[in-house]
């Protein structure tokens, strides 16, 4: 045994303890120990059971999956838990794993190898290993149908959602919910099990059922698998592994699926979302802003707006139980966007993502405002007002004088500069809080840094984010921060793509065959094209003359072509706002193209895929450079929440890598002989394409070398 497990004896039961901070993972040595314990409970005449429990804040989250990348590189010999299950499944007295917190993975696939489960009620489990990119690898396709029965097997393990200790025991996953002290209950009922037969899952055969009786439920799960994880691996590999489980043997279902796991882990796709895992946790690790940062309690906001973004926002609060008022000029604005709201409320009602009764308390919690009279008591306001400059720095002079001391002001804005700072008397309060549309659906939020924002307020607004179920970023404070300035050069291509000949619809074919949600030009007419078209007159005056500009999207714009809002942009909308093919566009553009004198080609699907994601990649390596983004993998993260990108490539800067930075940067090369300024080859992307380095190993080199400096706010 080792420092991992603790046993200690309480009348006549050995209680396991598993104690490996943060989460219980099943690092290298802990699997042996707690099989070394098992033997040893066994060879102790005066132990009738065992109890398995984890210290800490939870029972056991899985795998390590920091061992995988050591495994896929061959640094570490590939480990099984397999041996370490069976010989728990086989020991002669009773063993009931004590679960808290979550069971989850490896974790789960721990407490099913014994032969009874209680759990604390808020405890969770659940296979979510599909999430990473891989299947359970250790008998949980094979010993959980056995369980619950094949229906709930499948979605478990193809779709990774956690399940709850009451869900679990209705399932019969679980076999008591203790109330109070865990492991007293869990003491108790090894106690009273003690002299019964230990059950086997392994054993078990009564749910299984026959593959034509599960014919309809796997071919289903095949579907929805298709549709709802496109273009993913591992969830059709977890069906298939189930279904081993009902066509074959226990010894050969863990065969069949040992084999599926191991060409999972060793997947591009699963090294992704392992890269996308470990990147979300680093998110919140800013560098001058550290862990102890005080941070100023929230429990009353302000959203001044109630139009799309406004409300979305008010609604993003109200759902974390966070009062909010909601402000606008005029009573028909305010009563237009609070019927908005209902109608929101309604449909998610009606789509079964709410209960009535959770929606009447959430609208409880908005109130309409006309005036500033009531500002004085909230502790954040987001302004989300219309575009523009001169209007935003009149709102914050008005909140500056509205709002008291201490009270954060934070301003949506999708692309200007968050100087509006300099409106008030409290720059320091001032900082961007960036939703994305529509705001309670999108998980992103891009914080941005002010020159003058406080760590208080950052501290505090990466909090926030968490608390309202949001992935918050922190980004620098440059044109478009880090999504938006990406995305321009990304549609700019799509757009250049089209007057230089392609089709509309094989440009956003091409993408979304990459695995992106949306096309480009889709992606433009769902969001109005004419935003962009305010956007660009705002800011012509900084184009520099002659660099070619696209200029399609400004001409369906100048003939009223707003996308979805006129139903008519880059496509023709049905009244179920359905695209289709308007060959008005394409004879539209060809003409303009003519007359811009730009030579018509055939493109292939490739070129469109290699000019657009590389766009991302290049503006993406100068925005790092730039240190406008504190790693590659935030913006990554950022592209993954907030841009439909697959998250299964792990994120622009992440695909990059694994189709190698020498092969991108030669491309990139390509396009600028081709299409000269705006292809120039970001510096940064140069240096490591001819270093041999990706830009994760920049992200760890700068890490490890104290070099992530601050995120530039200038
Ligand atoms: C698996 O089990 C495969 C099997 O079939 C067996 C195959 C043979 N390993 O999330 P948090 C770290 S695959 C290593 O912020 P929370 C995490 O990086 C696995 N490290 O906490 C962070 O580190 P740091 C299947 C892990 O309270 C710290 O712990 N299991 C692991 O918000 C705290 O994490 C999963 O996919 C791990 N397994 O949430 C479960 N898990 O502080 C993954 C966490 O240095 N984990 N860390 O940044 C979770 O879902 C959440 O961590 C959990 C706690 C809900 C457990």
């Amino acid at each position: 045994m080792n420092n991992f497990v603790k046993v200690s004896r309480h009348d006549g039961v050995a209680v396991i303890t598993i104690d490996n901070p943060p989460v219980n993972a099943l690092s290298p040595g802990l699997p042996e120990a707690i099989g070394a314990a098992i033997d040893e409970m066994n060879a102790d005449p005066a132990v009738k059971a065992a109890v398995v429990i984890g210290a800490g804040r939870t029972f056991v989250a899985g795998a390590d999956i920091k061992e995988f990348g050591k495994m896929t590189s061959g640094a570490t010999p590939r480990r099984s838990l397999l041996p370490f299950l069976l010989r728990i499944e086989d020991s002669r007295k009773p063993v009931v794993m004590a679960i808290h917190g979550a069971a989850f993975g490896g974790g789960l696939e721990l407490a099913m190898a014994g032969h009874y489960r209680v759990a604390s009620p808020t405890a969770q489990v659940g296979q979510p290993e599909v999430k990473l990119g891989i299947i359970p690898g250790a008998a949980g396709t094979q010993r959980l149908p056995r369980l619950v029965g094949v229906a709930k097997a499948v979605e478990m393990c193809a779709e990774g959602k956690p399940v709850s200790a009451p869900d679990a025991a209705a399932l019969g996953l679980i076999d008591r919910v203790i109330d109070g002290d865990l492991l007293t209950g869990a003491v108790a009922f090894a106690r009273e099990i003690a002299d019964m037969p230990a059950p086997k899952a392994r054993e078990r055969m009564g749910k299984l059922g026959t593959l034509v009786e599960n014919a309809a439920i796997l071919a289903a799960a095949h579907d929805a698998a298709r549709k709802k994880q496109r273009g993913m691996k591992a969830p059709l590999a977890a069906i298939e592994a189930v279904e081993a489980a009902i066509t074959m043997p226990f010894e050969e279902g863990c065969q069949a699926e040992q084999k599926l796991f191991t060409e999972c882990l060793f997947s591009d796709q699963s090294k992704a979302l392992i890269h996308i895992f470990f990147g979300e946790r680093e998110l919140a690790k800013i560098p001058d802003v550290p862990k102890e940062t005080p941070v100023i309690p929230v429990n009353r906001v302000a959203v001044v707006g109630s139009g799309t973004m406004g409300g979305g926002i008010a609604m993003v609060f109200a759902n974390a139980g966070i009062p909010v008022l909601l402000k606008d000029v005029d009573e028909a604005a305010l009563d237009l966007g609070m019927e908005k709201i209902r109608k929101n409320y309604a449909s998610s009602v009606q789509r079964g993502r709410f209960k009535q009764a959770f929606v009447d308390e959430r609208l409880r919690l908005i109130t309409p405002a006309l005036s500033y009279d009531a500002f004085s008591d909230v502790d954040i306001v987001v302004e989300a007002v219309f575009e523009g400059m001169a209007l935003k720095k009149s709102v914050f002079a008005d909140l500056d004088r509205a709002c008291k001391p201490g009270a954060i002001l934070a301003s949506n804005t999708s692309t200007l500069n968050i100087e509006i700072a300099g409106a008030t008397s409290r720059p320091e309060a001032v900082i961007g809080t960036h939703f994305f549309s529509p705001a309670n659906v999108m998980r992103l939020l891009e914080i941005v840094r002010g020159k003058k924002s406080s760590k208080e307020v950052i501290a505090t607004c990466m909090q926030l984010s968490k608390r309202l179920g949001k992935i918050g970023v922190l980004v620098g404070n440059c044109r478009g921060f880090v999504g938006n300035r990406m995305f321009g050069p990304y549609r700019r291509e799509a757009q250049f793509l089209v007057e230089e000949g392609a089709d509309v619809e094989a440009v956003d074919k091409a993408l979304v065959e990459f695995g992106n949600a949306m096309g480009p030009l889709a992606t433009g007419d769902l969001a109005g094209l004419d935003v962009g078209w305010r956007i660009r007159k705002e800011y012509r005056h900084l184009e520099k003359p002659g660099i070619r500009q696209p200029f399609a999207e400004d001409r369906l714009c100048e003939l009223g072509r707003y996308g979805q809002k006129t139903m008519k942009g880059w496509y023709r909308y049905d009244e179920n706002r359905r695209a289709n093919v308007d060959p008005e566009v394409t004879a539209l553009v060809r003409k303009w193209s003519a007359e811009a004198e730009i030579p018509q080609r055939q493109i292939s699907a490739e070129e469109i895929v290699d000019r657009c994601i590389y766009a991302l990649v290049n503006e993406g390596a100068r925005i790092l450079e730039e240190r406008f983004a504190l790693r590659a993998v935030d913006i990554d993260i950022i592209y993954l929440n907030g841009y439909g990108f697959p998250a299964y490539r792990g994120g622009p800067m992440w695909h990059a890598d694994t189709v190698g930075l020498p092969k991108v940067y030669q491309r990139i090369c390509e396009f600028h002989h081709q299409h000269r300024e705006l292809w120039a080859p970001a510096p940064l992307l140069k240096r490591l394409a001819e270093s041999g380095k990706t830009f994760a190993e920049f992200d760890r080199e700068q890490s490890a070398a104290g070099l992530l400096e601050r995120v530039n706010s200038a």
